[in-house]
Parts: C-alpha cells; sequence; structure tokens
C-alpha cells in the first residue's frame, strides 16, 4: 500500500467573457479565483482553454483581424504580468490556456503549466482541432478552429510541475482515448484542461444535454482506464448571446467525480487530491507493462480514418 500524496487542487471555472471586455479585466478575476482557491488549499490551478477573451473562433473574420483582438505575441506579457506575480507571491502554480502567436507569424491553441516559482515549465499546443476553416453563413455561429489555428507540433507531452508529472491538453483533446494513453505511458499523474463547449452543436442536430454527458464521460473513462487524476475548466455561460456549458470538474483515478462546478459563473472548485491513489490501478488492472499487447494495437498508429477489416 503506498502511502498518501496529497495535492492541493483547484480548477478555477470562468463565467462569459463578451467581445467589450478587455484583458485587464479579465486577469482580474483570474487572480481573484486564484486567491480563493490558495485560501481554500490549492497549490496547482486550472484555468480555461482561451482564457483571456471570449470564445473568438465563433466569429467570421479575416486571420489578420484575428491576431490583432485575440492573439498573444509573448507570455507573459503586460495584461497577464499581474497574474503571474500574484501566483507567484502565492505559491500557486497554473495552468492557463490563450491564443500563441509565434515570431514566424503561426498561429497556435496554446496552453502553458507554470509552476509554484512562476516560471513557465510547460507548452502544449492543441492537436484536436475541432469545427472547419470555411464559412457556413446558415449555422447560428462559426467554429473557425480550424481556419485561425495550426495542428499543435510539439506532442502530447509530461512535464513536471513541482514534482507532479502533469500532462496537458485542451478542449477538444478530451474526448480522445489517444490523448491521455500518450500521457499515461509517461508516466502522467494528473492531465490538466481547459475547454469552450457551445451547448449547440452546428454540425448535427445533438441533443443539448449531451453536450455535458459526453463531456462527463470522457473525462472519467479516460481517468479511470489510464489512472490519473483529470481537472477540467470550462468557459461558459453566455457570451454574447452564445451559450456554452459549464460542469468543470475534477475527476479521480477511480472515475469518479470529486467536484463539479454548480454555477455557469466564475467560481473554484477545489478538492485534495492524493496523487497515490492512481498507484493501485497502475499496478493491477492497468499495469501497462505486464498487460498491454502494442502490437495488436498497430492500426491506431497506422491508419487516421476506419477503413476496412484486416485480412
Ligand atoms: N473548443 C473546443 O474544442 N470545443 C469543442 C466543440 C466541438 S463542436 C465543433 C469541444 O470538443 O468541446
Amino acid at each position: 500500500m503506498s502511502s498518501s500524496r496529497p495535492l492541493g487542487l483547484a480548477v478555477a471555472q470562468l463565467g462569459p467573457i463578451h467581445l467589450a471586455d478587455t484583458r485587464a479585466q479579465v486577469v482580474k478575476r483570474l487572480i481573484e479565483m486564484l486567491r480563493e482557491a490558495k485560501s481554500r488549499g490549492a497549490e496547482m490551478v486550472v484555468f480555461p482553454e482561451l482564457a483571456l477573451t471570449t470564445f473568438f473562433p465563433r466569429y467570421w473574420m479575416s486571420e489578420e483581424e484575428a491576431v490583432e483582438r485575440f492573439f498573444e505575441t509573448q507570455m507573459p506579457n503586460a495584461a497577464t504580468q499581474p497574474l503571474f506575480d500574484e501566483a507567484k507571491r502565492l505559491g500557486v502554480g497554473f495552468y492557463i490556456g490563450y491564443a500563441e502567436l509565434t515570431p514566424e507569424g503561426e498561429r497556435f491553441n496554446t496552453s502553458i503549466m507554470v509552476n509554484r516559482a512562476g516560471e513557465i515549465v510547460g507548452k502544449y499546443r492543441k492537436i484536436h482541432l475541432p469545427g472547419h476553416s470555411d464559412h457556413k453563413p446558415d449555422a447560428p455561429f462559426q467554429h473557425l478552429e480550424k481556419k485561425f489555428f495550426k495542428v499543435g507540433n510539439l506532442g502530447f507531452r509530461v512535464f513536471d510541475a513541482d514534482g507532479v508529472k502533469t500532462g496537458m491538453c485542451i478542449c477538444n483533446d478530451r474526448r480522445w482515448p489517444e490523448t491521455y494513453r500518450v500521457l499515461a505511458l509517461q508516466s502522467a499523474e494528473l492531465v490538466v484542461l481547459g475547454y469552450n463547449t457551445p451547448s449547440h452543436n452546428i454540425h448535427w442536430d445533438e441533443p443539448v444535454h449531451l453536450r455535458t454527458s459526453t463531456h462527463l464521460v470522457s473525462l472519467m473513462a479516460n481517468a479511470y482506464q489510464n489512472a490519473v487524476w483529470v481537472a477540467a475548466a470550462a468557459k461558459c455561460g453566455k457570451e454574447d448571446g452564445f451559450h456554452m456549458i459549464g460542469s468543470s470538474a475534477i475527476v479521480a483515478p477511480t472515475g469518479e467525480v470529486v467536484a463539479r462546478s454548480l454555477t455557469e459563473d466564475d467560481e473554484v472548485i477545489c478538492v485534495r487530491a492524493d496523487l497515490a491513489l492512481g498507484d493501485n490501478f497502475r499496478q493491477h488492472v492497468f499495469n501497462f507493462a505486464k498487460h498491454r499487447s502494442p502490437e495488436h494495437y498497430r492500426l491506431i498508429v497506422e491508419r487516421t480514418g476506419a477503413g476496412e477489416p484486416v485480412a
């Protein structure tokens, strides 16, 4: 039986950010939640995807306009430095998502991991980009991640965040088992992510309640099957009338939801996460070294789409 390894783990859900809201206003909200999380014992705080602005891929515009209004050219920058300063002062690490413009002019949907000393210890660029790149004038809104972002080029990596083996992903990545398995094969103990999930699916007439249940089942199944903690932070509520789901959650390696947000506003949820809770699963049912048979999984890397049965 392994001894417990408690981590104060918080998710700081954001309510809506409207087009008119400034980065300074948003950073103030993030800092308030950081302080609350610290006062409730948090050592690591997870903020949402694209946490500094409204979910701008819902709007048709040129790439140039998007860059001008919604992308960051460096991190930290003048707007976000107060968040980094306060996190360092409080001794709290954090994960946050933002739109990244590189010096080469490439655009990514990015997240970073910041340790308790205020240093960036990891970067991730979203791989499973949903949506489309063309204009859909008949849709109630757009989902233009494929227009505004390139597929991430950093892979799924595990970082040492103050002694916790932590993997990052972003929103739609959470629905894909490959995301978690690649991280678990690098001994991840914790997977953190942010999301913006419109409650209306513009691609097909998906019942609205499924948007929340498929979100939760993705976190729960993958936490259990990979013996990891999963912490997921929503940006939610109605941004200028466009609604996104809440249900930010912290899921244990048992697959159980141990904390879930109640509102669609700024809200901190916090648990004392025992990182050793995954050990039994890692040593027994999901002892990868003992039980996996990669020779039978070759199609996973050989095929992208589904094809004919293997002869
Ligand atoms: N931001 C993001 O990745 N949202 C997607 C919506 C998919 S529907 C086009 C999600 O998986 O929640």
